[in-house]
């Protein structure tokens, strides 16, 4: 569980669920979906990428990497998507998203999901369409250079700073890790419904967003046919309308 003592307090007082989040971050979907799939009500305090609301004081107050999503409980802040979405079926059971037999397989696949963030997931989006969109300015630069002091980060940003763009390497890298984790997702899944079989589970809501974005950059998963019926019943589902696809209608053009 990934909880943090905010150093912007004005959160403290909030009461209910807030999440701060942004419409085409996929971090920001699996948590919505999470939220739409148990029916819960909650507060949408939206940040927008492309303008920067997340580089000042205020919000790096509120999560200290400048990174969406952060959800607010009662005053409790959450960061991290996959910690957050099982914090939620947790807090919330109902309906219960794992299987109680499956739980520590489950865990894994939102653990995959998540170590694959910032090596694969982040440089392959970024280098085939987020980069140029999201360019900061050199006041942007700078105030980014002030508040954040994650390492990780700082050198993935660097990366695409000024003139640089990311290299060739950086995104063979990511498109080997990303064929490692779909060649086992695909074997995983087989003819079952879901990821974990016949129960619908927060490994599903953890793997869509990625499958949304990889896509929408022009991914071919015509080796995946797997994934891509998975992807498709996913698709079918109210909270993937509410989550996903009302945030973000058209990801191509974004
Ligand atoms: N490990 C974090 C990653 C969050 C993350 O990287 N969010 C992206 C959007 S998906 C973001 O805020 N990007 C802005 C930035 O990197 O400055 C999580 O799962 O919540």
């Amino acid at each position: 569980m990934a909880i943090i003592e905010p150093t912007n307090k004005t959160v403290k007082d909030f009461e209910g669920l807030h999440l701060y989040h942004g419409n085409i971050s996929n971090c920001s979907m699996r948590v919505r979906m999470t939220l739409e799939e148990k029916g819960l009500e909650w507060v949408s305090h939206h940040i927008d990428l492309k303008k920067k609301e997340n580089i000042n004081d205020e919000y790096f107050g509120i999560n200290p990497n400048g990174l969406v999503p952060t959800l607010v409980h009662d005053g409790v802040v959450h960061i991290e998507s996959n910690d957050i979405i099982d914090y939620l079926d947790t807090a919330y059971p109902e309906p219960l998203l794992r299987s109680a037999d499956k739980e520590a397989e489950m865990l894994d696949w939102l653990k995959l999901s998540a170590s694959l963030h910032v090596p694969a997931i982040k440089p392959y989006v970024y280098a085939k369409k987020m980069a140029p969109k999201v360019k900061k300015s050199q006041e942007e630069q700078a105030k980014y250079e002030e508040l954040q002091k994650n390492e990780e980060l700082k050198k993935f940003h660097s990366k695409h700073a000024g003139q640089k763009t990311f290299s060739d390497d950086d995104v063979r890298e990511s498109e080997r890790l990303l064929a490692d984790a779909f060649a086992k997702l695909e074997t995983s899944l087989g003819d079952a419904p879901w990821i974990m079989g016949e129960q619908f589970s927060l490994a599903d809501i953890s793997w869509i967003p990625i499958y949304f974005v990889i896509v929408g950059c022009g991914y071919d998963f015509s080796l995946y046919p797997n994934i891509k019926r998975w992807a498709a019943s996913v698709q079918e589902r109210d909270s993937y309308r509410k989550g996903i696809s009302d945030w973000c209608e058209d990801f191509a053009k974004v």
